[in-house]
């Protein structure tokens, strides 16, 4: 094989590899345990989210103490209702631009035996509502999708018991590079690897 046609190979496979990557090679662009934040009923957040609607509580261990530790060993993470009876919407301050992510989040059930509760995750035009049982366990929830851009939201739906709700935890997104525009880097690469080997081919030459 020539060596011009084994660049061309190495190209064309890392490209390929750069296709099926593309979610791996995804950069963080958000991300919130909830562990820093002091556990409040009816949870003001200071930083990364606003209550756009009702309430919800900032619970488990927390830097303030322990409180309603459901899910024991994660830390602090939000009961998405409140203590006033109407289920929160929990929603970044951050705004996301359009094009495709990877959301992931922990999710689980109230652990309380109300009924089971509905959750509607929203960012601009992906919206998935996710309904779950009292003791479904707090498991992550992945999503990739293209999106118009927007704010991420989580919201409770009304129903059962207002002051008991889901429990979220370890929100993450991350950006998705476009696989044409990874391709067309590598190809670049590519090229440029190609046009330095030709200046250099004739001192590796060997006869
Ligand atoms: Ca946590
Ligand atoms: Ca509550």
């Amino acid at each position: 094989m020539k060596v011009t046609s084994a660049w061309i190979a190495v190209a064309t496979l890392a490209a390929g590899m750069a296709m099926h990557s593309s979610t791996a090679s995804a950069a963080i662009v958000f991300s919130d345990d909830f562990n820093g934040y002091s556990g409040q009923l009816n949870w003001i957040p200071p930083t990364n989210w606003s209550i756009t609607s009702g309430s919800v509580d900032l619970i488990g261990e927390t830097p303030s103490g322990t409180s309603f530790d459901f899910y024991p060993g994660n830390g602090g993470y939000v009961d998405l209702n409140g203590t006033t009876g109407s289920p929160g919407t929990l929603q970044t301050l951050a705004s996301f631009a359009a094009g495709t992510y990877t959301l992931s989040f922990a999710l689980g059930g109230n652990a309380r035996g109300d009924g089971p509760k509905t959750t509607v995750v929203t960012l601009g035009t992906f919206s998935q509502p996710i309904t779950l049982a009292a003791s479904d366990p707090l498991a992550i929830h992945s999503f990739t999708f293209t999106t118009s851009g927007g704010n991420l939201s989580f919201a409770d739906l009304l129903g059962g018991n207002g002051n008991i709700g889901n429990i979220l935890d370890n929100v993450a997104v991350a950006a998705v590079p476009e696989s044409s525009s990874w391709a067309m880097v590598l190809l670049g690469f590519a090229s440029v690897g190609l046009l330095v080997y030709r200046r250099r081919a004739p001192t590796f030459r060997v006869i």
